[in-house]
């Protein structure tokens, strides 16, 4: 999984500038009043690390896991992320995103087919929703970044 692991920290590498660059106030702005702001998308994506971090360790510690989803956007709106300090949120999420990717590249390869389901879906490999996991970062990034040609080598299918 160290391909992954890699893949996960070089898209943070590739935008850390980028989102530094962004000011408070600006990241603040919601576009429209029922549309996220970059705070807020930055927010789901630290929403997606920490439910992502307990799918994660928990498939890893049985062969079958049932999970159940979360509401994003009362995650979101239930957080306050607009009145966060944009600083610190790009920090939490890309140091909790480090520590993303120090698992994912430990991961015991024997825990790989271990399966998760979220509120009665498909069973989905923990290696899939590991890879998954990125690509739907890479997408949410993709909106707070569209001049950054932020690329994809997978599809996202099942984090949303
Ligand atoms: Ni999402």
């Amino acid at each position: 999984m160290k391909a992954i692991a890699d893949y996960l920290r070089q898209t943070i590498y590739e935008v850390l500038p980028a989102l530094q660059a962004i000011s408070d106030e600006d990241a603040s702005i919601k576009p429209l009043p029922q549309k996220w702001s970059k705070k807020e998308i930055l927010g789901h994506l630290i929403d997606s690390a920490t439910n992502n971090h307990h799918k994660f360790v928990r498939t890893m510690a049985q062969p079958h896991m049932e999970f159940v989803g979360y509401a994003q956007d009362f995650w979101v709106a239930g957080q306050y992320y607009n009145s966060r300090n944009w600083e610190e949120i790009v920090t939490f999420w890309h140091v909790y995103n480090l520590h993303l990717a120090h698992i994912i590249e430990s991961v015991n390869p024997a825990y790989l087919q271990n399966t998760i389901s979220i509120s009665g879906s498909k069973p989905f490999t923990l290696a899939f929703i590991m890879e998954d996991y990125v690509e739907h970062m890479k997408h949410h990034l993709r909106v707070i970044l569209p001049e950054a040609n932020i690329t994809s080598k997978f599809q996202n299918v099942y984090n949303a």
